[in-house]
């Protein structure tokens, strides 16, 4: 017997809290605390990671609700992209249709989950209304210089004579998915936007992202690959002079040969009058990124003058060479770089050492052969004419006047390929006149929308003959429609501003509330969107910041969480292919929402994998039950309170504690730190029930703590036990419990706050389960300042250890 009926107790308080208006938050809230959860790709099934998300914004959501704030905690749908497209092709049916269904199954299971939502504030990126600005956006951006067309490669299917995405071109021998025919590359004129121009930026703002996790950051900064160096001009023998880029202008003296990518003007020039280079440029071309020949390449029969030393060395074209980093040209220096060293060995090129290891370098000058193996480390000049022995870093700074150069930055970012030559997208808002160009669809023609559905082997708006035909509006002649579509990353490049006035008819957003609202205080999602989708979203802000449509916001997401996985419970990852998917719709039938829910919360850290568990699916099942038969125990009288026993001091005390703990815990999103408090203070008022008569009141504050401590993870039986103690309002809208700290409370608090205002770098702080004692671990050159602050604050530094090889400052 569970006490309860979950499938009749969960639908009844979802129905409350919406005639409560528990969610709702009204445009002229001030500050809210917006809270986001990264919105789904409908894709007609919710899956364990969708319920772990959720289940993470919601608790937080509701906790700052019960906390007194405005919460601010959307739901939408990601609803274009090609899988509602492939999906539409195997079912015969098109790709609205498709993707409406699946976000009415969706939207359906969610509230089966009890989730908190502002439905009202809905949005669905493949409707008009949302997609039209897009189209805007994307003229703005225009306007500020920042589109741009270029060539890029594309996957061409010769038989079906149609452009491929990445997705539908299949296994190793890249087959087109639909023919089987071998897909080759083409290169086409696409929209790209210019988000290399923000490269530093969003790498120098990393740094003000304190909320972010290390890693993420980590990833962004190497995916955007700042590099700073030089840049100094060689005089070739063809008479041109190239510019090229190094990060090691110290190792200029060492240099053996010069070599240019093959996309290099002058390489393309040199290819016109020699098969030898025109044949080698050929065979390359088509070659992906993996698939870069280390140390191919051909001697043009020039060479370059190095202007340290005066000597001429042999220019090459070489496939190591990057077109679109530095200025795709380099100097060679094998004595002291990996790559250079392979390729001089390939072609028997002198090898050079002008680096040698110093003192500190802690490697021994004698152990060095540069003949066998590149030195790549700092050290110091020799070799280098009048320069020798002068340090890396100093000669670095010298050369660049030294040799007429320039200091410069690279970066390994590209600019963002935004062209889709496909349907389920955002048309984007040109035409081609024959005369004029391409022209801009005029502002008050928006939206352009999309035709209807055609199956077909290419991009169904080629074929759309009727819609492709329109007239230009700069010179009213007969001109076609651009028929390619936007990246769907571009719509998720700013709906979280279009959920703060979803309404809005005269813009994307309104900029003042926007710019209230912003930032994000805590965004939740997975770490696969670390690089791609979060650096778009910063570059749109930065952009819309510029462009005047926000005011003073260079950052959309205050505090970024990264949840782990849910696992089998083999440990492997869930997946339907694997056979070890847990459907989210039949654990809540068999248990219900909170039971779910709870479990994935209690299981691990939101930040950490953990493998599903039927064990401790149970177990958080049967503590619910428990919950519920403690609150019908006392209120059915099965209980005998009375007067007073001789603990209720200390229960009392016990209560607050645990309020305190828990409060401290869900700030620091470590449900299943607080959850664990929650079940030690149940356990301990069944304890308190045996007493001789325990005091009714002091029974019912803790069992109406437990109900409100419970209300953002357990939602509904949370109500129920509220309701058993005779309120006659939701708990969700409840005063979270006032904690009142006990004195050595106050004054741990009192150092976590101060170390935290003070010190950047706090890598953890650590459950405060006794008041007088708070764990803070710090990066080892805090540690003078953490005992600074304990003085400051009243309290003592009592221990320090060490732990998985960080300094531990108790
Ligand atoms: C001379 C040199 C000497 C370099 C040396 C390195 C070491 P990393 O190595 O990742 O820091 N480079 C410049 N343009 C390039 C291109 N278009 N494609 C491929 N490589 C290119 O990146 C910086 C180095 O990459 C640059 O510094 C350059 O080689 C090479 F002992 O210049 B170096
Ligand atoms: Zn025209």
């Amino acid at each position: 017997d569970r006490g309860f009926d979950h499938a009749a107790i969960e639908p009844k308080w979802q129905q409350e809290w919406d005639k409560a208006d528990v969610f709702r938050i009204e445009d002229d809230a001030t500050d809210p605390e917006y809270v986001l959860a990264m919105f789904p790709y409908p894709s007609g099934e919710m899956h364990m990671g969708h319920v772990r998300n959720y289940a993470i914004t919601d608790a937080h959501a509701r906790f700052k609700r019960m906390q007194g704030e405005d919460v601010l905690h959307p739901m939408g749908w990601d609803s274009f992209g090609l899988p509602a497209e492939n999906a539409a092709n195997d079912r015969d049916t098109n790709p609205r249709a498709w993707t409406m269904d699946c976000i009415d199954d969706m939207k359906a299971q969610m509230s089966m989950l009890g989730l908190g939502f502002n439905w009202d504030r809905e949005i669905t990126t493949c409707e008009p209304e949302y997609y039209r600005w897009n189209q805007w956006l994307f003229q703005q951006f225009h306007d500020a210089g920042l589109v741009e067309r270029q060539t890029a490669e594309l996957n061409w299917c010769p038989d079906c004579e149609t452009v491929l995405a990445d997705e539908n071109v299949e296994g190793e021998d890249e087959l087109c998915w639909r023919c089987d025919t071998p897909i080759n590359r083409r290169e086409m004129d696409q929209w790209f936007f210019t988000i290399t121009d923000y490269a530093e930026e969003l790498t120098e703002d990393l740094d003000s992202l304190h909320n972010w996790p290390d890693n993420v950051r980590e990833m962004q900064r190497n995916w955007i690959g700042i590099q700073e160096g030089a840049s100094v001009a060689f005089e070739l023998t063809t008479g041109d002079s190239v510019d090229i880029f190094t990060t090691r202008l110290d190792t200029i003296y060492g240099a053996t040969f010069f070599a240019l990518s093959p996309g290099h003007e002058v390489a393309q020039e040199l290819a016109e009058e020699n098969d030898a280079i025109a044949d080698y440029v050929e065979r390359v071309k088509d070659a992906d990124e993996d698939e870069i020949e280390q140390t191919s390449g051909v001697f043009t029969g020039e060479y370059a003058t190095n202007p340290a030393t005066g000597e001429e060395i042999p220019v090459y074209v070489a496939d190591y060479v990057l077109d679109d980093i530095g200025t795709g040209a380099l100097y060679a220096v094998p004595g002291h770089d990996e790559r250079d060293h392979a390729f001089a060995e390939e072609h028997d090129i002198e090898i050079q050492q002008v680096v040698e290891p110093t003192k500190d370098t802690a490697v021994d000058a004698e152990e060095i052969d540069v003949q066998s193996k590149a030195y790549t480390k700092d050290g110091r000049l020799v070799n280098s004419g009048e320069f020798d022995g002068l340090a890396s870093q100093a000669a670095r700074e010298q050369f660049v006047e030294e040799f007429d150069g320039e200091f410069r930055t690279t970066h390994s970012l590209r600019d963002w390929c935004i062209s889709r030559q496909r349907y389920w997208g955002t048309p984007i808002p040109f035409v081609n006149c024959p005369d004029c160009g391409e022209v801009q669809v005029p502002e008050t023609d928006l939206p352009v929308e999309l035709p209807e559905f055609i199956q077909t082997t290419g991009n169904p708006l080629d074929a759309a003959d009727e819609w492709k035909a329109t007239t230009c509006p700069e010179c009213g002649g007969k001109a076609t429609r651009e028929t390619d579509t936007m990246n769907t990353f571009i719509d998720s490049s700013w709906y979280f501003l279009r959920f703060i006035s979803p309404g809005f008819e005269d813009g994307p957003f309104d900029t003042e509330q926007a710019s209230t609202w912003l930032p994000v205080d805590q965004y939740v999602g997975g770490i696969e969107h670390a690089t791609m989708h979060l650096l778009y979203a910063r570059f749109f802000t930065k952009v819309l910041d510029d462009i005047d449509l926000l005011e003073d916001c260079r950052e959309p997401f205050e505090s970024l969480l990264t949840q782990g996985m849910v696992l089998g419970s083999n440990g492997n990852k869930m997946s339907k292919s694997k056979g070890n998917g847990v459907s989210p719709v039949r654990i809540v039938e068999e248990y219900g929402a909170d039971t779910a829910r709870l479990f994935i919360m209690e299981a691990a850290q939101p930040d950490k994998d953990f493998p599903w568990d039927p064990e401790g699916v149970e177990s958080a099942s049967q503590f619910l039950q428990n919950v519920y038969r403690l609150t019908t125990s006392f209120t059915e009288g099965d209980i005998e309170t009375g007067d007073g026993s001789t603990v209720d001091d200390q229960i009392t005390q016990e209560i607050q504690a645990t309020a305190a703990t828990a409060t401290t815990e869900f700030e620091q999103m470590r449900y299943n730190h607080a959850l664990q408090a929650v079940r030690d203070l149940v356990s301990l008022l069944w304890q308190y029930a045996e007493y001789t008569e325990p005091d009714a009141e002091t029974f019912e504050h803790g069992l109406s703590t437990v109900a409100k401590l419970l209300s953002p993870t357990a939602p509904h039986l949370a109500e129920e036990v509220w309701q058993a103690l005779g309120n006659d309002t939701v708990v969700a809208k409840a005063a979270w419990p006032a904690v009142e700290m006990p004195e050595n409370y106050e004054m741990a608090d009192k150092l976590i706050e101060n170390t935290q205002e003070d010190i950047r770098d706090i890598i953890d702080v650590a459950n405060i389960d006794d008041a007088s004692r708070v764990e803070i671990a710090v990066a080892p050159e805090w540690k003078h300042r953490v005992r600074e602050i304990a003085k400051e604050t009243d309290g003592d530094v009592v221990g320090a250890v060490m732990s998985d090889g960080d300094l531990r400052e108790h």
